[in-house]
């Protein structure tokens, strides 16, 4: 079992923690936590590439993408290994995250450790849009919160 958690800040109002956990090499990896401050509706959610937060979230750089592909939704066969769709916010402003991806892993060439999770001010189009940031990003705005992903036990 790999267990790694993530405490997500930023300039906003928005905080929040999420948990990874992975029972096995290759299987599925359970996300869980709360983000709060946020608008109701639904929220972009991605790993992205670097673990760097010194200028804020922007230094995490683009999605998680070691394959070169396009944007997607995390049950498209062509997406960001870091792709995990949206959080949805309910009018407290509070997120419950509770999902299960395939993609990520918590060990090997999918690794998410070290690297950052953010939570975006807008919903992720999955790359469907049509917007001209929709293959890239989503066009999911904003960086609200972001934490570097570590192991803990
Ligand atoms: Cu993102
Ligand atoms: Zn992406």
């Amino acid at each position: 079992m790999a267990i790694a958690v993530a405490l997500l800040r930023g300039d906003s109002q928005v905080s929040g923690v999420v948990r990874f956990e992975q029972a096995a090499e290759g299987a599925p990896v359970r996300v869980t936590g709360e983000l709060s401050g946020l608008t109701p509706g639904k929220h972009g959610f991605h790993v992205h590439e670097f673990g760097d937060n010194t200028n804020g979230c922007i230094s995490a750089g683009p999605h998680f993408n070691p394959h070169n592909k396009t944007h997607g939704a995390p049950e498209d066969a062509v997406r960001h290994v870091g792709d995990l769709g949206n959080v949805v916010v309910n009018d407290n402003g509070i997120a419950t995250v509770s999902l299960e991806d395939s993609v990520i892993s918590l060990t090997g060439p999918h690794s998410i450790v070290g690297r950052t999770i953010i939570v975006h001010a807008d919903e992720d189009d999955l790359g469907k849009g049509g917007h001209k940031l929709s293959l890239s990003t989503g066009n999911a705005g904003d960086r609200l919160a972001c934490g570097v992903i570590g192991i803990t036990n």
